[in-house]
């Protein structure tokens, strides 16, 4: 923490509390106990899981990470425009905040750069990169969950504010949840405000599978990370190679979920509790929903807010919504 200011400091945990491991104990005792099982995608990224999903977004498979760089590179300019000038830009759950070099380098006039992200590490680093490359930007870090409600420092509440949320994170949440969230940030971003938001279009079943599904195996690595974390975390029992990973899409459900098949009849304690699993039962790991351009834009008038602009890749793959407070 000593790489940060002390104002920058004293916007962090005090008042945006974190979950901690009983949250992730409960969830994964909870998930673990219904009849389809389940665990919650965000505990894919503890330090190694960060690693492997960069390494995801470097696949040949793995369109949505270059093709949205490439939208963003293409298109900044009139993206900028979405900034006005002394605004705040607001991201949610910044990571390595990588992506939005390429729309600070086209916004001079920014007011500040408000990166909220439940990784303290993830932003000392995206901080102190920030603070070489654009040494007048006002860089505020935040660590808390952008999917719990939180509130701004009044002096960024203040300014006209605009959101970013590429990366198609949206998609990995129920189109209710996905609702929430987008009320959520209009209520956090008005009066006025702007949201920048990337989804990843719907497209053949084939390309979509091969994306979650890589000849290398980091997918599979990305997905079976989640049972390494529990057990060093929560002490399970999980037997790693007894567990494969599958992606497969749901055209009805217009989404890619992930999932660990156990490729045996076997028990698994996490936490003193026992958990049996038949073979060939599934622990359902991930949801990942594609939106056509129409689609997406019914969602967002549902949550009041109002389509604006959208830009894609000329392959159609992937998409950036500019959306205004209604
Ligand atoms: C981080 C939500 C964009 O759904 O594509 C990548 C995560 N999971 N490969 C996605 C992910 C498997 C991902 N997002």
């Amino acid at each position: 923490m000593h790489l940060m200011h002390t104002n920058a400091r004293d916007l962090l945990a005090e008042r945006y509390a974190l979950e901690g491991e009983d949250a992730f104990a409960h969830a994964v005792i909870d998930g673990l106990s219904r009849a389809q099982k389940t665990l919650p995608c965000r505990y894919f990224y503890d330090a190694r899981g960060s690693e492997l999903f960069e390494d995801i977004t470097r696949l040949p498979e793995y369109y949505p990470t270059r093709t949205e760089a490439a939208i963003l590179e293409a298109h900044v300019a009139e993206m900028a425009t979405a900034v006005p000038r002394g605004g705040a830009l607001v991201e949610f759950g910044s990571g390595s905040s990588l992506k939005t070099e390429i729309l600070l380098r086209q916004l001079p006039h920014l007011g500040c750069y408000v990166m909220i992200d439940v990784s303290e590490s993830a932003l000392e680093d995206a901080t102190r990169r920030l603070a070489s490359r654009f040494p007048t930007l006002d860089v505020r870090p935040i660590v808390g969950d952008f999917s719990h409600p939180l509130a701004l420092p009044a002096d960024v509440a203040a300014r006209p504010k605009t959101g970013f949320f590429p990366g198609s994170t949206i998609g990995n949440f129920t189109p209710a949840e996905a609702q929430g969230l987008l009320r959520a940030f209009r209520a956090m971003l008005s009066p006025g405000g702007r949201l920048l938001i990337g989804a990843d279009l719907k497209k053949d079943a084939r390309t979509l599978v091969l994306a979650y599904n890589d000849a290398a195996g980091v997918t599979a690595a990305f997905n079976v990370n989640l049972l390494a974390r529990i057990n060093r975390e929560l002490g399970g029992s999980f037997d790693l190679a007894a567990f494969r990973h599958e992606a497969i899409y749901d055209p009805r459900e217009g989404r890619i979920e992930m999932h660990l098949v156990s490729t045996r009849a076997q028990e698994v304690a996490v936490r003193g509790r026992r958990f049996r699993f038949r073979a060939g039962e599934t622990i359902h790991t991930e949801n990942s929903y594609k939106y056509s351009i129409d689609q997406f834009q019914d969602l967002a008038r549902s949550t009041d807010w109002e389509p604006r602009r959208v830009w894609t890749d000329p392959a159609s793959l992937f998409s950036v919504h500019e959306l205004a407070s209604a």
